[in-house]
C-alpha cells in the first residue's frame, strides 16, 4: 500500500503469485474459504467450500468532497475544525497544558491492523489501519453542505459549545466562510422546538422534484466549484420521526419516485437527500436513526449502483454493548436485563425530547443484541430476549457531554448473579466526528474495488462488479447496520471490524487473520 500518511515509516507490497500490481491497479487472486450446512437424516453435514475471486482495486485516490447534511449542528462543526486543525497541524492551550490536533477515536486513522509476523524476530508487524489500501487522507477532504440553520460554520461552533477556545480562535477565521448552503425542511419530521432554527430554507415544506433536482445540482457545484473526483454526502441533521411504510408509496423505486413528484407527506427530507444523491450516483451515508431507507429507496439504489449507508451512528454506549453482550454471551454467561439510560443537554437531545423522535433513536439503540442472543441456542430458548430498555432524558446543563449510565444484569453459575455498572461520560460530538470521517474514507474506497468470480461451481461471474449498494462493511461505525435485503445483520464489534479488514485483506489476496498463530503454540 502505497500511502499519503505523514506518520508512516515503510509501505508494504505483497509478494505473491496471486498478487499483481500494475500503474493503477492492485489485482489479487483471492481463495475464499466458507462451509456449507446441511441437515442429514438429523444431523449437520458440515462442507467446506472454495470461492475463487478477483479483486481489481484503483489506486488512484481521488481528490474528495464530503457535503453533510446538518452541516452546522454540533457534529457538522467539531469534525470541520478538527479536519482543519489537522490538516493545519494545528497547537492550542489547554487547563492541561499544550494540545495537538489528532485523529483519535477514528478506526482507519488511530488504530492498526496486523500485517503478519516478522520473518526473523515472529513478532507481529502491525500497521496503520489506514496504510492497509490506498485511500484518501481526511486531511485532504473538501467540506461543505446544508443547515435549515444559516449560522455560518464558525458561529455553529461557538454555538455548539464543544470545542475548546484556544482551538476556535486558531480556526474561525476560516470557518466564518464557510456557510451552509439552504435545505429543505419539512416540519412535521422534526421535533417542534427545532422551528426557531430554521432559517435558511427552500421553498415548499413537502418532497418535490424540485428538491431532489437543487440537491443534485448543489452536489454538481461543489463538485465543479472545488475540482473534486468525487463527493459522498452524509447525513447528521436532527434525527427524524420515522416516515410510514405505504403500499403504493415508498414500497418501489417508482412508487417512491412517484410520491416525490406528488408531494406526498410520508417522504422524509432524509429521503429525498437519498434520492437525490442516487440519481447522483453520489454516495449517501446516513447517520441519524429514522427509516431514510424505506423499500423504495434501496430499490432505487440498487438499480442506479448507487452505494447507501445508515443508520446511525454508533458512538458511545451502543458502541460499549456491541461489545460487551457479544463478549458475555460468547463467555456463556446468560446475559437477562440491560438498562440503558441517557441525559444530554446538546441540540440533538432537545430534539429527541420529543417522542416520536425518541422513538426513532429507541428502537436503532435497542435492536443491537438481538443477533448474538439468537445465536446462543444453549442458554436462549427460541424467542427468549433480555429485557432491554433504553431511556433519554433532555438535561440541557450538561451540554454535548453525554452521560449514559447502562446496567448489564447476568445469570452465572448455578443461578449466582452479576450485576455491571457502566458510567460512561462522553463529549457526544467528539465521539462522533471520527466516524463521520471512517465512513466516507471507507465509502471511499469501495468505489474503487471490482470483484469477480472465477470459481467453477457455480459463483462464476463474467464481468467485473462494484459491491453491492447496501454498504454492509461500514458496520462498525453504525448502530442499525443496513445489510443488503434478505442478509444477515452483524450487530458485535469485533464481528463488523474484522470482516472490514478481512475484505480488505482480501484484496491484496493475504488470508484472513484468523489469530490461530499455530507458529508460536506447537512443539
Ligand atoms: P445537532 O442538532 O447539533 O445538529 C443537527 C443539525 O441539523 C442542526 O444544525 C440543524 O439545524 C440541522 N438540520 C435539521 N434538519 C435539517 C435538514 N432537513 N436539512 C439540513 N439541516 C438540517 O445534532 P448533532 O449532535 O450534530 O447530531 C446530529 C445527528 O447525528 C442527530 O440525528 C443525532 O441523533 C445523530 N447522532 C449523533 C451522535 C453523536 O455521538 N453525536 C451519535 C449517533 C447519532
Ligand atoms: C442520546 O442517546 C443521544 C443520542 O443521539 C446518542 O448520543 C447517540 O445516538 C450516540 O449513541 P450511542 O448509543 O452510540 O452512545
Amino acid at each position: 500500500g502505497v500511502s499519503s500518511s505523514t506518520n508512516q515509516k515503510v509501505t508494504f507490497k505483497v509478494n505473491s503469485p496471486n498478487v499483481e500490481y500494475t500503474d493503477n491497479q492492485i489485482r489479487s487472486k483471492y481463495t475464499y474459504h466458507t462451509t456449507e450446512v446441511s441437515e442429514v437424516n438429523g444431523q449437520y453435514v458440515a462442507v467446506p467450500k472454495e470461492t475463487q475471486y478477483n479483486f481489481n482495486v484503483d489506486t488512484k485516490v481521488p481528490k474528495l468532497g464530503m457535503m453533510l447534511v446538518g452541516w452546522g449542528g454540533n457534529n457538522g462543526s467539531t469534525v470541520t475544525a478538527g479536519i482543519i486543525a489537522n490538516r493545519r497541524g494545528l497547537s492550542w492551550q489547554t487547563r492541561r497544558g499544550e494540545q495537538k490536533a489528532n485523529y483519535y477515536g477514528s478506526l482507519i486513522m488511530g488504530s492498526t491492523v496486523k500485517l503478519g509476523t516478522d520473518a526473523k524476530t515472529r513478532k507481529d508487524i502491525n500497521i496503520p489501519f489506514h496504510d492497509l489500501l490506498p485511500m484518501v487522507h481526511p486531511n485532504d477532504i473538501v467540506i461543505g453542505g446544508w443547515d435549515i440553520s444559516k449560522l455560518n460554520l464558525a458561529e455553529a461552533m461557538d454555538r455548539a459549545q464543544v470545542l475548546e477556545p484556544g482551538l476556535k480562535a486558531l480556526v474561525a477565521k476560516e470557518m466564518a466562510s464557510m456557510v451552509p448552503l439552504p435545505s429543505i425542511y419539512y416540519p412535521d419530521f422534526i421535533a417542534a422546538n427545532q422551528e426557531k432554527r430554521a432559517d435558511n430554507i427552500l421553498e415548499g415544506t413537502k418532497a418535490s422534484m424540485a428538491h431532489v433536482e437543487k440537491i443534485r445540482q448543489d452536489i454538481r457545484d461543489f463538485k465543479a466549484a472545488n475540482n473534486l473526483d468525487r463527493v459522498i454526502v452524509q447525513w447528521t441533521a436532527n434525527t427524524e420521526r420515522f416516515a410510514d411504510l405505504i403500499e403504493g408509496v415508498n414500497d418501489t423505486a417508482d412508487n417512491l419516485l412517484k410520491a416525490i413528484e406528488n408531494g406526498h407527506e410520508e417522504v422524509s427530507p432524509s429521503t429525498v437527500f437519498a434520492v437525490a444523491c442516487i440519481l447522483e450516483n453520489t454516495p449517501f451515508i446516513n447517520g441519524s436513526p429514522q427509516n431514510t431507507f424505506v423499500p423504495g429507496a434501496i430499490e432505487l439504489a440498487e438499480r442506479h449502483r448507487a452505494f447507501v449507508g445508515g443508520d446511525d451512528f454508533k458512538s458511545g454506549q451502543t458502541k460499549m454493548k456491541s461489545a460487551l453482550v457479544d463478549f458475555l454471551i460468547n463467555a456463556g454467561i446468560k446475559l437477562t436485563s440491560v438498562a440503558s439510560y441517557n441525559h444530554l443537554g446538546n441540540n440533538d437531545g432537545k430534539n429527541l425530547s420529543e417522542q416520536r423522535q425518541f422513538r426513532s433513536k429507541e428502537i436503532s439503540k435497542s435492536n443491537v443484541i438481538d443477533d448474538m442472543v439468537e445465536a446462543n441456542t444453549v442458554l436462549y430458548a427460541p424467542g427468549e430476549k433480555p429485557d432491554h430498555t433504553v431511556v433519554i432524558k433532555y438535561m440541557p446543563a450538561v451540554g454535548d457531554d453525554k452521560r449514559a449510565l447502562d446496567e448489564y444484569y447476568a445469570e452465572i453459575f448455578l443461578g449466582g448473579h452479576q450485576t455491571i455498572s457502566l458510567f460512561n461520560v462522553c463529549e457526544d460530538s467528539l465521539l462522533a466526528s471520527p466516524l463521520i470521517i471512517d465512513l466516507v474514507l471507507i465509502t471511499e474506497l469501495f468505489t474503487r474495488i471490482r470483484w469477480k468470480a472465477v470459481s467453477t461451481d457455480g459463483a462464476a461471474t463474467k464481468d467485473f462488479e462494484g459491491f453491492h449498494s447496501v454498504l454492509s462493511v461500514l458496520s462498525y461505525m453504525l448502530k442499525a447496520p443496513l445489510t443488503p435485503p434478505g442478509t444477515p445483520v452483524v450487530n458485535a464489534l469485533a464481528k463488523q471490524r474484522s470482516a472490514l479488514v478481512n475484505i480488505m485483506r482480501g484484496c491484496l489476496g493475504l488470508q484472513p487473520e484468523s489469530d490461530m498463530t499455530l507458529e508460536h503454540k506447537l512443539f
